[in-house]
């Protein structure tokens, strides 16, 4: 049976003529109650293509900015306005514009994990699952990668452009505890490793496949293996019980983001009540990043 939150937040998701997305890495009630869930790229081509006049993006900042950017004629709401990404939030436009000054021939290739202030001064965005083709199509041998360095190095791996890679990380995947890996790997040796590209390279080593979110489902749904390791926030398990209830999935060490936690029903009714808090991009900065957001959303994941 439903519980008043619930019930109360599907109603109001109708009255408002809402939609509500969530990213993977969303706490389960969450998850549960999204009209979608899926990665930054498939959220911004849902926000982009809606015919909803308010979207409830339960996720992180920089995710409702770009869905504003791409939807600038919708009310967007982010229903915890502190919900940020400390990996978003270690790149600026003058360091970018400096390395830019450094490196002329190189083109701007920006991780979606970021402002959109840093966004307006790319040539294009990409995500996890479609940064190599997004690097590759860039028209410069040259490229300049931020802010995650990892993604970067990865990115650098299989390319074949020249990249200069921003140093930047995001810490949660960052500090992946390898020894945990192993010790996953050794408790389910039957299993096959999935890591996420924001983790080290010392993770990749041990993995069958480096992947984004999007990618990880693509594989599940591809492979003939019962069980799976998941090197990546752990709201991507949950995800993965939900959509394959036949296979088992085991967290390979802890990834925690307590930014993704920090959006709860009561939060997301609150929101579908008040219409806020809205996430606006300023006019001028949204023009200037919306080529290249669109950019992003053009290549396949
Ligand atoms: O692209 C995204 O949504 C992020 C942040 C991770 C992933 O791989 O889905």
């Amino acid at each position: 049976m439903k519980n008043g939150t619930t019930a109360a937040v599907e109603r109001l998701r109708r009255d408002r003529n809402a939609v509500i997305l969530a990213h993977s890495y969303q706490p389960p009630e969450i998850q549960d109650i999204a009209d979608h869930v899926g990665d930054s790229l498939e959220l911004s081509r849902i926000a982009a293509a809606t015919d909803a006049s308010v979207i409830i993006l339960c996720g992180v900042r920089f995710m409702a900015e770009t869905a504003h950017i791409l939807a600038p004629g919708k009310t967007v709401i982010l229903p915890e306005p502190d919900a940020g990404c400390p990996l978003a939030d270690c790149i600026e436009v003058p360091a970018l514009k400096t390395m830019q000054e450094m490196y002329p021939e190189a083109l701007t290739v920006l991780y979606v994990n970021s402002p959109a202030s840093v966004k307006a001064e790319s040539y294009a965005c990409c995500t996890s699952a479609n940064a190599l083709r997004v690097v590759e199509a860039v028209p410069s041998r040259e490229v300049i990668f931020a802010p995650d360095r990892n993604l970067g190095t990865f990115v650098s791996r299989h390319t074949g452009k020249r990249v200069h890679i921003w140093n930047g990380a995001c810490r949660s995947h960052a500090a992946a505890d390898l020894r945990e890996m192993r010790a996953r790997m050794e408790e389910w040796p039957d299993a096959q490793l999935l890591v996420h590209p924001e983790t080290p390279p010392e993770a990749w080593e041990l993995a069958d496949e480096v992947l984004g979110t999007g990618g990880m489902i693509r594989h599940v749904a591809s492979s003939s293996c019962a069980r799976f390791l998941i090197g990546t926030e752990e709201g991507m398990v949950y995800r993965l019980r939900t959509l394959f209830p036949d296979r088992e999935f085991m967290a390979a060490g802890l990834i925690y983001c307590e930014n993704m936690k920090k959006i709860t029903l009561q939060k997301v009714l609150r929101s579908l009540e008040t219409l806020g808090p809205r996430v606006e991009v300023d006019p001028e900065v949204r023009r200037r990043a919306y080529e290249s957001v669109a950019r992003m959303t053009e290549v396949s994941g």
